[in-house]
């Protein structure tokens, strides 16, 4: 009998030590499964933040996190255009990823630890660092946040704002009226007829939604910004590839920057050759992914750096530097893990 419990034991030991496996390489493959299944990336976004995400004039959709969102596609699908954008407003953005009704949500949002435990969600990686700051017209001459002591500033409800303006006027004794608006236009047209002092929220958002104010040259941003806004993509909890495929389409425009691959150098044919273009060291295959993914992410959408300055930096409207989303190497805090 002693020899049964043994092999009993020994058969349940071996079990214990699979399962985590079974059970992983399960969830694993979920959604890359079911978007290649599918044909197509359902993607969260905003429905119009400019410089992020919104319809140009012919109705394609266009922006930072727009990009990123093709970039996916490019990645997974062999095709940028391959992506059903699916606006999201600040309250059903988080369920939206629980739910499964998007594979991502690529909509300026800010990476907590409270959102992660919250909804069910990760954070795969930081795509642009922003920080929470304010606007207010220009002939107020408000350079400091304190400046707005005793007054009323005005904020998009659910964001992140709310809070961090409450606790920072507090911290510096001051009372301050904070006044949440439920989106973007209300929150403006408030602003604009003089009912709040200023708005608050991330430094990016206030350069966009400076561009829908009638006259954009009398506002102006003050120098304070008062928190830590890591701005990046979320995904559902529980599937480790799906976790990698995100990040690593990030790094690999990263990546493409650091060794100067454009998608005009790659287009004209005249990139320098790279391991990292290499199809025989293609690593993201190990991602589940068709050979040339990295190429594809480029040539679709092109490195981090022409992203950031098409849609937001000096190619654009907006004219936003750079600032702490450059890379590493010129004192920025964007890096990318070595590939091999
Ligand atoms: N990063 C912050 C703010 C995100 C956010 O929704 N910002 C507002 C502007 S302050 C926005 O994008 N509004 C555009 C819209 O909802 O149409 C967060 O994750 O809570």
């Amino acid at each position: 009998m002693l020899w049964l419990s043994r092999c009993i034991h020994r058969f349940l030991s071996a079990l214990a030590l699979i399962a985590p496996l079974l059970a992983l390489d399960g969830a694993a493959a979920q959604t890359l499964k079911s978007v290649q299944e599918r044909g197509t990336l359902l993607c969260g976004i905003n429905k119009n933040l400019p410089g992020f995400s919104g319809q140009d004039a012919r109705g394609r959709w266009v922006g930072f996190d727009v990009d990123f969102c093709r970039a996916v596609a490019a990645a997974v699908l062999g095709d940028a255009d391959k992506v059903r954008f699916i606006p999201l407003d600040v309250p059903t953005r988080f369920t939206a990823v629980q739910s499964g009704a998007v594979d991502i949500l690529v909509r300026n949002t800010t990476w907590t630890l409270s959102r992660e435990t919250e909804y069910g969600l990760l954070f795969p990686v930081v795509t642009y660092y922003d920080g929470q700051g304010f606007i207010a017209r220009k002939e107020r001459g408000i350079v400091k946040a304190e400046q707005l002591g005793g007054g009323r500033v005005c904020v998009h409800a659910g964001t992140t704002h709310d809070a961090y303006a409450a606790d920072y006027f507090e911290s510096h004794g001051q009372k301050i009226d904070i006044v949440a608006f439920p989106a973007p236009p209300p929150l403006v047209k408030a602003y604009e007829t003089g009912w709040c002092d200023a708005i608050t929220g991330d430094v990016s958002a206030l350069y966009g939604l400076r561009r829908t104010m009638a006259a954009p040259a009398e506002h102006v941003l003050a120098e304070t910004v008062i928190s830590k806004e890591p701005l990046g993509p979320a995904v559902r909890q529980g599937d480790d590839q799906w976790f990698s495929i995100v990040r690593w389409t990030h790094f690999a425009m990263l990546t493409a920057e650091e060794k100067g691959i454009t998608s005009t150098a790659l287009a004209g044919g005249t990139a320098q050759p790279s391991r990292f273009l290499s199809e025989d060291e293609d690593l993201f295959q190990e991602l589940g992914l068709k050979a040339g993914a990295e190429l594809r992410i480029i040539r679709s959408v092109g490195n981090y750096g022409e992203v950031y300055e098409r849609n937001l930096g000096s190619g654009s409207p907006l004219g936003i530097p750079r600032g702490m989303n450059r890379l590493a190497r010129d004192g920025g805090l964007q890096y990318a893990p070595p590939i091999h």
